[in-house]
C-alpha cells in the first residue's frame, strides 16, 4: 500500500462503501477467504453504511502468517527509526482527522462535535507520542562480577494480537499498537463487530509508511475470529479491552498458553463530591466524566456519584439542567451533543438497566434533554440521560457496568461513609474527589482503589498518562512508556564472561 498517496475523503457515506468488505493483511485489502461479510450499520438511522469481512481461524491464520514473516526485519530496524515512522504515521494521520471523525460518528452514533472528531485527533497524539519513544527501550548494566559483562535489554515479544471494542475503537487500538510497533513487534488487529470501519481505515492509512505485514487487521465475530486470534501458536502476547466475561475467556486462554495478557475491563467509577467542592466545577465535572457525550459508554463514567447530604439536592439539580441543556440528534450535525447508544443489545441491556432502577424502592428517576424529533433518526438508537436519586450503593444499579447515559448520585453523610462506598466495588478503573481541603484529597489519592485518581478534575485517557484498573478493571497498564517497556518487550540478561 506504499503506492498513490489516500486521499482524505470527508464524505463518511462514499468512504464507509470503498473500503467495505475487506480484512488488511500484508499490506493489501483482502475479502475473508469465504468470502462472507456482514452488515455495518449507521445506529442513528438503523441503515446499512457498508459491509465487514467475516472472518474466521483461516484469516487469522493469513494475517499473523503476514505479521510473523515481517518481524524479523522490523525488529532488525533501529528502534529509533522504527519510532520515526510510527511519528510519520501521526503525521499522516493529522491529515486524516475530518474522514475519520466523520467515518466513527457515522458507525458508532457518536456525536462528531463532542466525540468522534477529539477521538481522531487522539489517535494521532498516541502515535506522536509512542514515536519520541524508540530510544527508550534501554536496558541496564549491573555490576555483577569484575570478569563479567553483564547488562540487560529490551527484546520485542514478536506477533502481538489486539483485541478492541466498539465505544473508542480508533483510539483503544492506537493505544495498542502504537507502544507494540516501536518496541519492533508486528501486530494483528481484530476490530469489534459494530465498529470495523474507522479502524480499517486508520489501518490502511498507517500502512502507507509500515512496511507490508507489520500492521495487519481482520474484521469479525469474537467467537470465529477474536478466539483464533489468541489461541494461535505464533501470537506471543495479547491486549485487550472489552467486557469482564470475555477478558477472562481470553486470559484463560492465554493462561493456557503461558502468555502475557493486558486487559483493560469495565469499571463502575466512583465521584465523591464534599461539602466544600466548588459545585459548579463538580457539576461540569460529573457531565464530562460521566461522559454522556458518549451515551455512557465508556469504561471510565463516573457512574456512581456520590455527593454529601449537606450539598446532594443542590447537585442534582444543577447536575439535571445541564444534561438538560444537552442537544441529542445525529452525530455528524455539529449542534449535536449526544448520539446514539451502538446496537439493539446494547440499547436494550440498558433499558432494562433503567426499569431495574425504577423498581427500586425510594429510587428517582430524573429523564434529561429530549429525544431527537427528525423523523429520519426514528429508528435510531436514542436513550434519554438518566439521573437517578435515591439508590443505595448496594443496588444492582451502582455495582453493573451499565454502559449507558444512567447514573446515580447516592448520598452520604461523613468523608469516611463515602470513601467505604467507594471502594465498596467489584471494579477499580478511575476516581475522582472534589474538595477544597487538601488534607481530604491527599488521603483519599492513598486510599481509594483504583487505578486512576484525580482531585478537582476529569482528564480521561491521554497519552502519557499511565492507565489502568485494579480488581476487576483489569491487568496491566496502557498509555505509558511503562506501558511499552513492560507489556510489549522481554527483559532479557546478557552475561558475558570477560576471562
Ligand atoms: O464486549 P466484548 P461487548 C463492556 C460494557 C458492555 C459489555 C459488552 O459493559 O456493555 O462489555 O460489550 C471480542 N475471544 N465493555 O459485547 O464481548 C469482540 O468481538 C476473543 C467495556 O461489545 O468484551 C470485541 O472485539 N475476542 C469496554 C471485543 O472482544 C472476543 C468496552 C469486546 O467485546 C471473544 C466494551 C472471544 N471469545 C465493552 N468474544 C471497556 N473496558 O471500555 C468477543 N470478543
Amino acid at each position: 500500500m506504499t503506492q498513490a498517496k489516500l486521499i482524505a475523503d470527508t464524505d463518511p457515506h462514499r468512504l464507509a462503501r470503498a473500503i467495505s468488505g475487506y480484512n488488511l493483511i500484508g499490506g493489501a485489502l483482502v475479502e475473508a477467504r469465504s468470502g462472507r461479510t456482514f452488515p455495518v450499520v449507521n445506529p442513528a438511522t438503523g441503515r446499512e453504511i457498508g459491509q465487514a469481512a467475516h472472518s474466521d481461524a483461516s484469516d487469522v491464520d493469513q494475517a499473523v502468517a503476514a505479521a510473523a514473516g515481517a518481524q524479523p526485519a522490523w525488529a532488525a530496524t533501529a528502534a529509533r527509526k522504527r519510532g520515526t515512522l510510527v511519528a510519520e504515521c501521526s503525521r499522516l494521520l493529522a491529515e486524516h482527522v475530518e474522514e475519520l471523525g466523520r467515518l466513527v460518528a457515522l458507525e458508532t452514533g457518536k456525536a462528531l462535535r463532542t466525540e468522534s472528531r477529539v477521538e481522531a485527533s487522539v489517535v494521532a497524539d498516541a502515535l506522536q507520542f509512542y514515536g519520541g519513544l524508540g530510544s527508550e527501550l534501554k536496558g541496564e548494566t549491573v555490576p555483577f562480577s569484575p570478569d563479567m559483562l553483564t547488562f540487560t535489554q529490551r527484546d520485542p515479544i514478536g506477533v502481538v494480537g489486539v483485541i478492541i471494542p466498539w465505544n473508542a475503537p480508533m483510539m483503544l487500538m492506537a493505544l495498542k499498537i502504537a507502544p507494540a510497533l516501536v518496541a519492533g513487534n508486528t501486530v494483528v488487529v481484530k476490530s469489534a463487530e459494530e465498529a470495523p470501519l474507522a479502524v480499517l481505515r486508520v489501518c490502511q492509512i498507517l500502512n502507507q509508511k509500515l512496511p507490508p505485514g507489520v500492521l495487519n487487521i481482520v474484521s469479525g465475530y469474537g467467537a470465529d475470529c477474536g478466539a483464533p486470534l489468541v489461541a494461535h501458536p505464533s501470537v506471543g502476547k495479547v491486549t485487550f479491552t472489552g467486557s469482564v466475561e470475555t477478558g477472562r475467556i481470553v486470559a484463560r486462554t492465554a493462561g493456557e498458553k503461558l502468555i502475557p495478557v493486558t486487559l483493560e475491563l469495565g469499571g463502575k467509577s466512583p465521584m465523591i463530591v464534599m461539602d466544600d467542592a466548588d459545585l459548579p466545577k463538580a457539576v461540569a465535572g460529573a457531565v464530562s466524566g460521566m461522559r454522556f457525550t458518549r451515551q455512557g459508554q465508556s469504561c471510565t463514567a463516573a457512574s456512581r456519584i456520590l455527593v454529601h447530604e449537606k450539598v446532594h439536592d443542590e447537585f442534582v439539580a444543577m447536575l439535571k439542567a445541564r444534561v438538560d441543556a444537552m442537544k441529542m440528534g445525529d452525530p455528524l450535525h455539529e449542534e449535536t451533543d449526544i448520539g446514539t447508544i451502538i446496537s439493539r443489545p446494547q440499547l436494550d441491556k440498558v433499558l432494562g438497566y433503567i426499569e431495574s432502577g425504577r423498581s427500586e424502592p425510594g429510587a428517582q428517576a430524573h429523564e434529561c434533554s429530549q429525544l431527537p424529533a427528525d423523523e429520519a433518526l426514528r429508528a435510531g438508537l436514542f436513550v434519554r440521560p438518566v439521573i437517578f436519586t435515591g439508590l443505595d450503593n448496594a443496588s444492582r444499579l451502582a455495582r453493573e457496568e451499565i454502559f449507558g447515559p444512567v447514573t446515580c448520585v447516592i448520598r452520604f453523610s461523613s468523608y469516611e461513609e463515602a470513601l467505604t462506598m467507594a471502594n465498596d466495588s467489584d471494579f477499580g478503573l478511575a476516581a475522582t474527589i472534589w474538595t477544597q481541603n487538601l488534607k481530604t484529597a491527599l488521603d483519599a489519592t492513598r486510599r481509594l482503589q483504583a487505578g486512576f485518581v484525580q482531585v478537582n478534575q476529569n482528564i480521561v485517557v491521554q497519552p502519557g498518562l499511565s492507565y489502568g484498573g485494579v480488581k476487576q478493571s483489569g491487568l496491566g497498564r496502557e498509555a505509558s512508556l511503562e506501558a511499552m517497556l513492560d507489556h510489549f518487550t522481554h527483559k532479557k540478561t546478557v552475561i558475558f564472561n570477560m576471562t
